[in-house]
């Protein structure tokens, strides 16, 4: 029998469905307020309708219905995970990948914009630094209103980059350096350029006409906002219709619920597997199946959440089934490795998506720790690490042996995690390699962003004009309507994704590869050590001191085999002993450990 939850189930009951707990935590951190509060057993045993007169000022009967109507969508759905299954072990969860967003990484023609022929210059470096696998943000023909993730030809290479040619060098090169190449797949929404678009929107009885969403009607068919500001409806004035784009005005949403889109999402896959690609990215794939009809968002969860319309995609009605389709009709036939990029996932449905028995996706990225509770990324504020420890602590203990965790701070859509931290620059690159130890000791497969090894921090901006990012632009007009533009500018700078598209300064870099103390060769060092030691890898791990603050640390082991990691996150010296039975210090970013104390973002390896 299903297990429906409905108006007279207890708070309990709804935590206790992997999605309810997800929906449940995510609105608590929302709001900045911790997940004891249901926890406590008080509450627990809340009945919903006793929750909908307490707080009928602020919660509608419509988003009740809402909720539920989201949480009884998995109430057939059948828990597979075996927690104590042995690992299995698999190349993608050894190597430790690097992102590539290779519009600035690379120039090798002087035309100021990265390109295919600089990242083939640039592979023996990545050998050098220890990487095994490389994620390459798009590379496919486009208009660029986004960086390439508007894809206009699936099928070709962008100009700026090079030629497919180029490309079938790129991955001849990285093959021959026993590397891996992963692209990214932007699969749920193509530019409005795309054939299948133009097609689409110029004739009605086209057979692509149904592979987006187009309504008439006077104003906008629905409540839902974009991620890039505004509507998420795009009006095209000509054929008097509209359009759904969740992002920018010129990327428009798929229509994966037609099963010839699929079969030709599935056929290009299956082209670029040829080719010699081994996995993908999937862009913002949780958001691909959306519930029928297209329901106005509810406006609780909408302010909430800062965008309207959320819960009708996040995890739409049919994306199991969707992802299991590409899984055994694209990626299994080639052993291909994929990561979803799932915003908006909590763990308990990370744990669905990726439970290897269910055949979805290999792994995920989860967002919850870029902010601290309570905070947007445009909010300016000082990130605590203590909230890093305690998600990562969370994280780790809920992942069971067959699901597989992907570690990360940085990437191309969000501002340095070291500057977040702080804006001290004497104590940035301690506290960058403290992130690098943390990230590479951990069980979960490492991506280290570009720049990152380099300990790279956010750019200077000092107005506007110097953005180019869509999302900025978009935002910085928006604010315009209630704010002046100082206001508006310093909200921008906080958040912008300008600041991790800055080009990677080669000039310095070997300066960095002879300075023995610099993030680069810390880098070096912390790879190298994971590479060499299975338990920083496979081990089990356990936490120790879990409730002293600033302090961070774990055991990684396999039977004897045993590493002690332990960090300050703090700006201050911390009180701590050197730990007993420690046989060696493995790594550490201060010259020589303090018998009593730990300094300002100390952190050490030790072998034990
Ligand atoms: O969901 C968001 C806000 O809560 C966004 O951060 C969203 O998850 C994110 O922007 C999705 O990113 C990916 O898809 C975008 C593209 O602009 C990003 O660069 C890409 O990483 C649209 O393709
Ligand atoms: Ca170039």
């Amino acid at each position: 029998m299903p297990n429906y939850l409905t108006i007279n189930s207890k708070i309990k009951d709804v935590y206790n469905s992997p999605l309810g707990r997800d929906v449940v935590d995510k609105i608590l951190l929302q709001m900045g307020v911790s997940n004891k509060f249901v926890t406590n057993i008080f509450v627990r045993n809340f009945r919903l309708k006793t929750l909908a007169i307490l707080l009928k000022k602020h919660l509608d009967k419509d988003f009740f219905d809402t909720l539920l109507n989201l949480l009884n969508q998995d109430a057939n759905l059948v828990l597979t995970n075996s927690p104590n299954q042995p690992i299995t072990p698999i190349w993608w969860k050894e190597a430790v990948f690097y992102q590539i967003y290779p519009r600035c990484f690379c120039d090798s023609n002087a035309d100021k914009i990265g390109d295919i022929a600089g990242i083939i210059s640039k592979l023996d470096y990545l050998k050098s630094v220890g990487i095994d696998a490389i994620w390459l943000s798009p590379i496919y023909d486009s208009p660029n209103d986004d960086n390439g993730y508007d894809i206009r030809n699936y099928y070709k290479i962008m100009q700026e980059m090079g030629t497919m040619e180029d490309f079938e060098l790129l991955i001849s090169a990285v093959k021959a350096k026993n590397m891996k190449i992963i692209i990214d797949l932007v699969v749920n929404h193509t530019s409005d350029e795309h054939e299948w678009f133009v097609e689409a929107l110029n004739n009605p009885s086209s057979k692509y006409r149904d592979y987006y969403f187009f309504r008439e009607s006077e104003t906008p068919p629905n409540n839902w906002t974009s991620f890039f500001s505004g509507s998420a409806w795009i009006y095209h004035e000509k054929q008097n219709i509209w359009s759904l784009g969740l992002f920018s005005k010129k990327q428009v949403d798929l229509n994966w619920d037609n099963p010839n889109l699929r079969n030709d999402i599935i056929k290009m896959i299956s082209w670029w597997l040829q080719k010699g690609v081994d996995g993908f990215r999937l862009d913002v794939i949780n958001y691909i199946s959306k519930q029928p009809n297209l329901p106005n968002g509810n406006p609780v969860i909408g302010n909430l959440m800062g965008f309207f319309g959320v819960e009708n995609y996040f995890y739409g009605p049919n994306l199991h089934k969707y992802l299991h389709e590409i899984k055994t009709k694209a990626f299994e036939p080639f052993n291909a490795f994929s990561v979803g990029e799932t915003p908006g996932i909590g763990i308990q449905t990370a744990k669905l998506l990726t439970a290897e028995q269910r055949k979805e996706l290999d792994t995920v990225f989860l967002f919850d720790h870029l902010e601290n509770p309570g905070k947007t990324r445009f909010d300016d504020y000082k990130y605590d690490l203590n909230y890093l420890k305690k998600y990562l602590i969370n994280v780790s203990e809920e992942y069971p042996n067959d699901c597989w965790l992907s570690l990360f701070y940085d990437n191309h859509d969000n501002p340095r995690m070291v500057s977040k931290v702080t804006d001290n620059p004497k104590l940035q690159p301690y506290l960058a390699k403290l992130l690098c130890v943390i990230q590479l000791t951990l069980r979960g497969t490492p991506f280290i962003y570009q720049g990152q090894e380099l300990g790279m921090t956010n750019q200077n901006f000092t107005d506007i004009s110097q953005l180019k990012d869509v999302e900025s632009i978009n935002l910085y007009n928006e604010l315009l309507q209630t704010m002046d533009e100082t206001a508006a500018f310093a909200r921008i700078l906080a958040g912008t994704r300008d600041h991790a598209r800055a080009m990677i300064p080669w000039e310095i870099v070997a300066t960095l590869e002879t300075d023995e103390t610099s993030t680069l060769n810390f880098y070096k060092k912390a790879i190298a050590i994971r590479k060499q030691n299975k338990p920083l890898i496979y081990g089990e791990t356990s936490f120790v001191k879990k409730a002293k603050k600033n302090y961070f640390a774990y055991y990684r082991f396999i039977d004897n085999a045993k590493f002690f990691i332990e960090s300050n996150l703090s700006e201050q010296k911390l009180t701590s002993k050197i730990p007993q039975n420690s046989q060696k210090l493995l790594l550490c970013n201060y010259k020589t450990p303090n018998e009593n104390y730990m300094q300002p973002y100390e952190s050490r390896i030790w072998q034990m």
